[in-house]
């Protein structure tokens, strides 16, 4: 075993996006790829000498191995010691639960979260700040300052450490701590949750499914939701979690988690189904013959989060990315609690949630989550439903139904137009952004513009400010119409398009999603001109 230093020089485009540095994974196995990030990363945080860190990932194909290359450098680079999940799996909401519980200075997260895994798919690094959180904006820049200067980096020479069981092991001056990835996850949800009421609610005939997707939260959902909770064996499904995840797409919406929503919508359909992603911080909650829209979700939770033990005295306040719909404005406004709107990311809850400003937060895109960890969780909003479900003793359907009457309904839907050439998405958006001032007062299919502005937030807790957060078109009557560039994509450029729109009449509380959003879908094409720049006509992905 030796330490040696080894030359390289920067390489071009390590800037982390939304969540963290995603590339396709041959990419990342190009020598001296994963090397130079983590190096940049231990610069990008002021070095890493007798720092203790986290260390796990979703298990995708690459994680094995990045994991022992982080180790290697880890030990180099002086590191006291690092936890690690059993063969270097750990779900996000878990490694961010392991960073708190254990007080350690930050983790390293290896994922490329719902993209699809293998050597011909997408591998991701991220690191999580000592709050457990997504390093904010002004890390992540220094980060990718660091990935251009970079010259060398040190690492052991060393065999494999052998992180199949829970134990400890050294390397060199290192401690490795291997730890069971699901056991003080399962614990924290045990401190939140009724499990009694769930588990009686789940002795009494009410089935649920659990589509894990060949993802990381198998083992997690088995344990919580079969052993504990007495859910029957089986009620998880695709539980193994597999390197390709099966050859399948990790992203629990209709579309990738189609079977789940042909057995929820068939005839002997369980009362109950839901799913998450590759590295189970997303959440996808449908009912007998009804699909739970995230934004919808986040509202319902919003509303009834203090029939959880953990929620029990009601919520600090609550925020959402700015595309997610206004449904939990509504309720916010009811209950009397400060709604914040953050960019796109969670990243930007961090300081709301580190502030005592706010308990639960959510974004459109199935991620909810609440102060309980710094990274959304999707097994944590399953069982808050759950939690919700044995309360009311109410199926899904007729929950959704109560929170409509009451709050009124915002129909919502996110189109998606994959893999544009980035400068005609760029073209796009450029156009939009030069004509806004021109839009207020004009007319499309029937919606009057009433506002037109580029997002732009003010972190009211550290003052800092994040600029180009998306453009926001807002018209008379409620309806409003986001664009933005993705920001998590390793081919080409998506263009993503939110539709919302809001309707209180009791008796139009039940239409079909796209019908009811026709009009904005409509006027969506009139001011951007999607399909005069980008030759679409139909987005590849509709949620
Ligand atoms: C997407 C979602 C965003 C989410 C991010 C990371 O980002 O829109 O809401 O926070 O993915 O989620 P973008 O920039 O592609 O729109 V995950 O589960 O991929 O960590
Ligand atoms: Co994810």
């Amino acid at each position: 075993m030796q330490r040696i230093t080894v030359e390289t020089t920067p390489i071009e485009g390590q800037k982390p996006g939304t969540s963290g540095l995603r590339k396709k994974t041959r990419v990342f196995m190009g020598a001296h790829y994963l090397e130079n990030f983590v190096q940049a990363i231990w610069t990008g945080i002021g070095g890493v000498e007798g720092k203790t860190l986290v260390l796990g990932g979703d298990g995708r194909y690459f994680n094995d191995r990045a994991a022992q290359v982080i180790l290697r450098m880890a030990a180099a680079a002086g590191v006291r010691k690092v936890i690690v999940g059993r063969d270097a799996l750990l779900s996000t909401p878990a490694a961010s639960n392991l960073i708190r519980l254990r007080g350690s200075d930050g983790g390293i997260i290896l994922s490329a979260s719902h993209n699809p895994g293998g050597p011909d798919e997408d591998f991701g690094v991220k690191f999580n700040m000592p709050n457990g959180g997504p390093a904010p904006e002004d890390v992540t820049a220094r980060i990718f300052e660091a990935t251009k200067r970079v010259k060398s980096y040190d690492i052991i020479e060393t065999q494999d450490i052998d992180l199949s069981k829970p134990g400890t092991e050294r390397l060199g001056a290192m401690e490795i701590e291997i730890v069971d990835p699901v056991s003080d996850y399962a614990a924290l949800m045990e401190s939140l949750f009724d499990f009694d009421a769930i588990r009686d609610l789940l002795g009494s005939g009410f089935r649920i499914r659990f589509d894990a997707m060949h993802a990381v939260t198998g083992p997690y959902a088995r344990v919580i939701l079969e052993d504990k909770l007495g859910a029957p064996p089986g009620s998880v499904v695709h539980a193994e979690p597999l390197p390709d995840f099966g050859g399948g797409h990790p992203d629990p919406n209709p579309i990738w988690a189609k079977e789940l929503m042909d057995v929820m919508f068939g005839a002997d359909a369980p009362d109950f189904g839901a799913a998450s992603d590759g590295d189970g911080d997303r959440n996808m909650i449908v009912g007998w013959g009804i699909y739970v829209t995230p934004s919808d979700s986040l509202a319902v939770l919003a509303a009834n989060a203090h029939l959880a033990p953990g929620y029990a005295s009601g919520l600090k306040g609550v925020a959402r990315s700015m595309p997610t719909s206004r449904a939990l404005d509504r309720v916010a406004d009811k209950l009397g609690l400060d709604c914040y709107e953050t960019p796109t990311g969670w990243k930007f809850f961090g300081n709301l949630l580190d502030d005592g400003r706010v308990t639960l937060c959510g974004e459109e895109s199935a991620g909810t989550g609440s102060d309980h960890v710094r990274e959304k969780d999707g097994l944590w909003a399953v069982l808050l439903w759950l939690n919700i479900l044995a309360a009311k003793r109410q199926s899904v359907a007729e929950i959704m139904t109560a929170h409509w009457n009451e709050f009124g309904r915002n129909y919502y839907s996110r189109h998606d137009y994959e893999g544009v050439e980035p400068e005609k998405a760029n073209a796009l958006v450029d156009e939009l952004r030069d004509g806004l001032a021109t839009l207020p007062g004009k007319k499309f299919s029937g919606l009057v513009v009433e506002t037109a502005d580029e997002f732009a937030y003010d972190d009211p807790v550290d003052g800092s400010r994040s600029e180009r957060q998306g453009i926001r078109i807002g018209f008379s009557g409620g309806a409003r119409i986001v664009f933005r560039l993705s920001g998590t994509g390793t081919v080409g450029a998506t263009l993503r398009v939110y539709l919302e729109n809001v309707e209180t009449d009791p008796a139009r509380l039940h239409r079909a999603q796209q019908e009811a959003l026709a009009p904005v879908i409509a006027a969506a094409d009139a001011i951007a001109g999607i399909a005069r720049h980008t030759g679409r006509t139909e987005p590849d992905v509709m949620t």
